[in-house]
């Protein structure tokens, strides 16, 4: 059983697309931690295991499928942001930019007929959507304090943020 070439390349290129993800996540996250923000570093930690956990997903649903995962280098993120704001801001380009790739393979899995993997990219569709209000929520309240931020309403959002704890997915045979 060998997978649709087309469809092969482009979950490859995806795995390395949810590991640098995972990657830059755990880059924001040694960042925070470098300026005293534990509660933002651990919620971008939880981001990063989450984001391995989708590569994963691929890697897993490939070898079921017969396809033949081939790792590809995975660029350096980014190691500063100016502020709290902007870090969020990068993140949530980026998660528009997943999506747009999730929907780029709906979209091929359609064209190809290949109905398993649209079938497990739907999963994908409803996490993207997750994703990005995540992102969006947090980049909000980060607004409405300002670009300087302001300091008590910054460490009550740490406190919120040291909250997210990452759990593992249901041993689920979908999953
Ligand atoms: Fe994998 O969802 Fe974010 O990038």
């Amino acid at each position: 059983m060998a997978m649709n070439p087309k469809i092969e390349k482009e979950l490859n290129e995806q795995i390395m697309w949810e590991l640098y993800s995972s990657y830059m996540y755990l880059s924001m996250s040694s960042w925070y931690e470098s300026i005293g923000l534990k509660g933002f570093a651990n919620w971008e930690s939880v981001q990063a295991q989450e984001e391995l956990e989708h590569a994963m997903k691929f890697y897993s649903y490939m070898i079921s499928r017969g396809g033949r995962v081939k790792l590809q280098a995975i660029k350096e993120p980014p190691t500063e942001w100016a502020s709290p704001l902007d870090a969020f801001e990068a993140s949530l380009e980026h998660e528009k930019f997943v999506t747009s790739r999730i929907n780029l393979l709906v979209e091929l899995a359609i064209e190809e007929r290949d109905h398993p993997t649209n079938n497990m990219l739907q999963w994908y569709v409803d996490e993207q959507v997750e994703e990005e209000a995540n992102a969006e929520e947090i980049l909000n309240q980060l607004r409405l304090m300002g670009s300087q931020g302001n300091s008590s309403l910054l460490y009550m959002l740490d406190k919120e943020l040291a909250t997210r704890v990452y759990t593992p997915p249901a041993t689920d045979k979908k999953n």
